[in-house]
């Protein structure tokens, strides 16, 4: 008989590639789990020998009873403990021997007291050896024959999941719909079988309700959803510290469960797990308290769930945690004790003479430094907040290098950006002198890489401010081996384009192809919504200058209309991705009332542009421009404005980098609004 299905299974899959977990490290992550309401543990650690590649071997009398002593600590957690095995790599599914041997293997893992079972075939060959071609019709119809068999053998357990080989969208050919391995699953899996999926990619960037709908019509099941959003096995300088985000909490009630595959070290995966749980729990909640239709979900909101976990993960950097991780030697419940607590074991009461050396203090890590440090190391697709300001401030310091240029407005932002620098060698000091050794020693290589990251930048921006001289170190053109970072692996992505594989086989292996044409009256709604996904894009929202809608807004919107042949449009396969408006000086009553006289002296005539986030290539962007400048000129014009505000850094960048766009200083302008006018007249009583 079927036992009673779990209702939704969430938790983690520690499902990624290197070292596995420690025993004591799956114990605290049972404790974790119980308290913040998950109820699932997948053991599928690809690097266990055991687990995938020698997968037929039992286990030893002594890794036989630590397994069971974790399969018995999980079970005191409430948390349901799903062993998994990959024999994907080499059975030959049509050797009764290898049934027999699978069974045997998982036979032994039920005696340690396991009574939920997964099977997972990803990361394998598609092709089937002769022997299996000659047996089974297709790869799927072999895998689904030998789970169906083994779920039967353990007499239909209540937890089984089956992880295919084509285990995400982009794994299917030609698509999720028509994938001919899914309809086999989906026909011949018995419907108690769970089967797992990463969503519309391995890392899912969004997974989206329909997606979701898509797949389990074709599986004929919900899928528990593996989620490898805060993986960090591919990529050696990345850890993701931000918090699970892009998967609507619409999607609970559409799967069977979700289980996160995180990061590799064991500690850094506080803040996945905990916002995981929170988005888990705005689901139940909201059922709870309104229980009224179309009122289920509690809202989820990324940001507030991030805050929540990083001030609870402050308090565990002070736990006390000796050298050599005491959690691990103990064994059972691990001795958790605060610093306070801890006897100091060199002299504690030395006190410096008034002639020595101050004694060295370590100043206690702040939230501040953890909202920091999770914006440096943020998401797969995605850099928080201030990791993305200081990005945009060093490009906008490079670009705007020119000696001539180097103005107060430089000066200021250059001093800024050394702070914010300042600010990462200031957590990482403070890191380092955390109690919870356990917690740094994870952390260690990424915060040691980003502090040299962001040195290095910091001594870039002061060379080119003119600030500083290099030192002597910096001049030596044979440098310590610091100063050419990322081994041979960072040599070659040095020498390929644009150091990186997006651009190396995607731009490059198909370039786009842009078309500048003319503007119609009929593109007006095209012209509308890129100003709105720009806008939202760029600005979090619909413009928030102060005052009045800009010019710009109005001729965007439709509400003011273009010059005659004064407005072209960018287009690439996909359709319109950028626009250029120009309204010319005989429309100027537009302009009057709004902007001092000043501004307005030779008839300027006001331009806008936006192009899509997508268009990488600003050089387009400029021709676009180029294009409607000409056209404004042949109507007589000599001079243009344009207005932006602060964020539109893109549109900023692209003038500037033409050269013959300079900012201007006015009285009474908005705070976030930026004018922008070219210098072929010279303009009376406007300071440049
Ligand atoms: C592996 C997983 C790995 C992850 C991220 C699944 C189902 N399998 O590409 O073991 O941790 O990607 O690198 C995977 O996600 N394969």
């Amino acid at each position: 008989m079927i036992e009673q299905k779990m209702s939704f299974l969430s938790g983690v899959v520690e499902g990624f590639y290197g070292r596995p977990w420690t025993m004591e490290q799956r114990r605290e992550l049972f404790r974790r789990e119980q308290k913040w309401g998950l109820n699932a543990y997948l053991y599928a650690p690809k690097d266990d020998l055991k687990h995938r590649m020698y997968w037929r071997d039992l286990y030893t009398p002594q890794e036989a009873g630590e397994l069971q002593n974790l399969i018995a600590s999980a079970e005191e957690h409430h948390v349901e403990f799903i062993y998994a095995i990959s024999p994907g790599l080499d059975i030959t599914f049509s050797n009764p021997r290898e049934m027999a041997t699978l069974k045997r293997k998982i036979d032994q893992v039920w005696e340690f007291g396991c009574r939920s079972f997964a099977v997972l075939f990803d990361d394998i060959e598609s092709e089937m050896c002769p022997a299996d071609k000659d047996a089974f019709s297709s790869l799927a119809s072999a895998q689904v024959h030998m789970t169906n068999e083994l779920y039967e053998h353990l007499k239909k357990p209540k937890i089984f999941l089956f992880c295919p080989t084509d285990y995400c969208g982009t794994f299917c050919t030609p698509s999720v719909a028509q994938s001919p391995y899914l309809l086999t699953v989906g026909e011949k899996l018995y419907p108690e079988i769970d089967v797992l999926w990463t969503g519309p990619k391995v890392v899912s960037k969004v997974i989206s309700v329909e997606s979701i709908e898509e797949v389990t019509h074709v599986i004929k099941r919900a899928p528990v959803i593996w989620d490898n959003i805060h993986a960090n096995d591919y990529d050696p300088q990345r850890m993701m510290l931000g918090p699970f985000k892009d998967r609507p909490v619409e999607l609970i009630p559409k799967i069977r469960g979700i289980l996160t595959n995180p990061n590799c070290e064991f500690e850094l995966n506080f803040v996945a797990i905990h916002t995981l749980a929170t988005w888990c729990q705005s689901y139940c909640h909201g059922k709870a308290i309104t229980g009224g239709k179309n009122t289920f979900f509690k809202d989820y909101i990324p940001h507030e769930a991030l805050q929540l976990a990083l001030s609870e993960w402050l308090v565990e950097f002070s736990v006390h945690d000796p050298p050599g991780g005491s959690r691990s030697l103990q064994g059972g419940q691990s001795k958790r004790e605060y610093s306070e607590e801890v006897p100091m074991q060199t002299d504690a009461f030395y006190v410096p003479g008034p002639r020595e050396k101050f004694l060295f203090t370590a100043e206690p890590l702040t939230l501040d430094d953890l909202i920091l440090l999770s914006d440096l190391f943020y998401l797969p697709y995605q850099h928080g907040p201030t990791a993305l300001n200081m990005l945009q401030e060093l490009h906008w310091l490079k670009c705007n290098s020119n000696p001539m240029r180097k103005d107060t407005e430089w000066c200021a932002r250059a001093e800024q950006f050394d702070k914010m620098c300042e600010a990462v060698v200031q957590m990482f000091n403070r890191l380092s002198n955390v109690s919870n050794r356990q917690i740094l020693y994870d952390l260690y290589n990424y915060i040691c890489d980003i502090k040299s990251g962001v040195t290095m930048a910091r001594d870039f921006v002061k060379t080119i401010g003119g600030q500083t001289t290099l030192s002597a170190q910096q001049k030596n053109d044979d440098p310590e081996p610091w100063g050419f970072r990322g081994g041979l692996s960072g040599e070659f992505q040095r020498m390929l384009p644009n150091h990186g594989y997006k651009d190396v086989f995607y731009q490059y292996s198909r370039p786009t192809a842009y078309i500048i044409r003319p503007y119609t009256q009929s593109d007006q709604s095209a012209v509308q919504q890129i100003f709105q996904e720009v806008m939202c894009e760029e600005t979090h929202g619909f413009p928030a200058t102060k005052g009045a809608m800009l010019l710009s807004d109005r001729l965007a919107c439709g509400q003011l209309c273009p010059s005659p042949n004064c407005a072209f449009l960018m287009e690439d396969e996909s359709g319109v991705c950028g626009y250029a408006l120009g309204l010319s000086d005989d429309k100027s009553t537009a302009f009057k009332g709004q902007y001092p006289e000043s501004l307005l002296c030779d008839n300027p005539s006001v331009i806008t542009m936006q192009i899509l986030p997508k268009v990488s290539d600003l050089s387009v962007a400029k021709r676009l421009i180029e294009c409607l400048l000409s056209a404004l000129r042949t109507t007589g014009c000599k001079a243009f404005f344009c207005e932006l505000r602060e964020r539109e850094k893109r549109m900023l960048d692209v003038l500037t980098q033409m050269g013959s766009f300079r900012k201007m200083t006015m009285e009474g302008l908005p705070d976030d609004l930026i004018i922008m006018r070219t210098a072929e007249q010279n303009v009376v009583g406007v300071g440049c």
